[in-house]
């Protein structure tokens, strides 16, 4: 994960100051590749402890076509809570203290991170309780479970890009037309989040599945060893059920930053040595992608140093 720790010092050396959507301030580099071969071990950061079941639950609900923290709050994930508490904290039913900016205000104050962890605990019960709740407050938008599963198409009908790619990767393997986009013009500004990794690519030679992301948005402390590891676990699940070897996870990043308020973790991390990857263990039985559960999947021989805490911008 050597390309990693070189992206952050990129970053550190060569970033420009740039205002952001948060507030947060950034440091920021526009347009950068890292590639990992797969075959080398499964990409899991080994410099900074990262919560491999967190990437496993949100990737089968991706795949699961589910926009709903519901089930990923039953998987005890709470990833994208954030995001559907502030549509919640937002709308008139919500009667409790003043939740405005709640994010940043939390990162700065202990006092009143306990007033929003507290508001936070109520919001997952209800969710977990209460059906309506759930399908009035639990809801992202048509985020990418959406896009991946059933992107809406002519006539009220819908396309299963994923279930497509599948397909054609087994059919028509050398085809140049592998894609896979989250980001739909007509339905971002419906979305909790437009998508931060929007487009992604398949290719396949000497028997080996590859796999290129487009990341249009990139917190690189805390979101990208996340979306390194997805993508590589995705790529690991289509190969397996198109009978393919692993190739390379080509990640491509747009806006790629570091939060002023990550600047010492990132520190802490590039003082940090590399220790040897993880290896990924499928389990045998599941013939295809879709029927894969969490408990199908593992991740062995991962040593990591210990975990680094970052408040997350939102
Ligand atoms: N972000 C990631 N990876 C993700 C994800 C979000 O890095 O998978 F969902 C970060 C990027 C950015 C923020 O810091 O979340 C999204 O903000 P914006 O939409 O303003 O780019």
């Amino acid at each position: 994960m050597e390309q990693y720790l070189t992206l952050c010092r990129h970053i550190m050396e060569n970033g420009v100051e740039k205002g952001d959507r948060t507030g947060t301030g950034t440091k920021s580099v526009f347009g950068y590749q890292m590639r990992f071969d797969l075959a080398e071990g499964f990409p899991l950061l080994t410099t900074k402890k990262t919560a491999f079941r967190l990437v496993v639950s949100e990737l089968l609900w991706f795949i699961k076509g589910d926009t709903n923290v519901k089930s990923l709050i039953e998987a005890n994930n709470h990833i994208w809570d954030d995001w559907a508490f502030e549509k919640w904290v937002k709308s008139d039913d919500y009667t409790g203290p003043d939740m405005t900016d709640f994010g940043r205000r939390a990162a700065n104050d202990p006092v009143f991170k306990a007033i929003v962890d507290e508001q936070m605990e109520i919001f997952c019960s209800k969710i977990v309780e209460n059906a309506q709740f759930a399908a009035d407050f639990g809801d992202l938008g048509p985020v990418y479970g959406r896009q991946w599963r059933s992107w809406p198409a002519k006539n009220g009908e819908t396309i299963d890009q994923l279930q497509k790619v599948i397909e054609q990767l087994k059919t028509n393997p050398d085809s140049r037309r592998h894609i896979i986009t989250a980001w739909n013009p007509a339905e971002v500004d419906d979305m909790a989040l437009p998508p931060c990794h929007a487009f992604m690519q398949f290719y396949v030679a000497n028997g080996k599945l590859s796999c290129q992301l487009y990341q249009r948005s990139a917190d690189v402390f805390l979101g990208v060893p996340f979306n390194i590891a997805s993508y590589a676990l995705l790529t690991h699940l289509i190969a397996k059920e198109c009978d393919l070897e692993v190739g390379e996870f080509v990640h491509t990043l747009g806006d790629a930053h570091l939060y002023a308020n990550h600047m010492e973790q990132v520190e802490t991390q590039l003082a940090r040595t590399p220790r040897s990857l993880p290896t990924l263990s499928l389990s045998n039985e599941k013939e295809s992608i879709f029927d894969y559960e969490i408990e199908d999947i593992s991740i062995e021989g991962y040593d990591p140093l210990p975990g680094i805490k970052a408040p997350i911008a939102v």
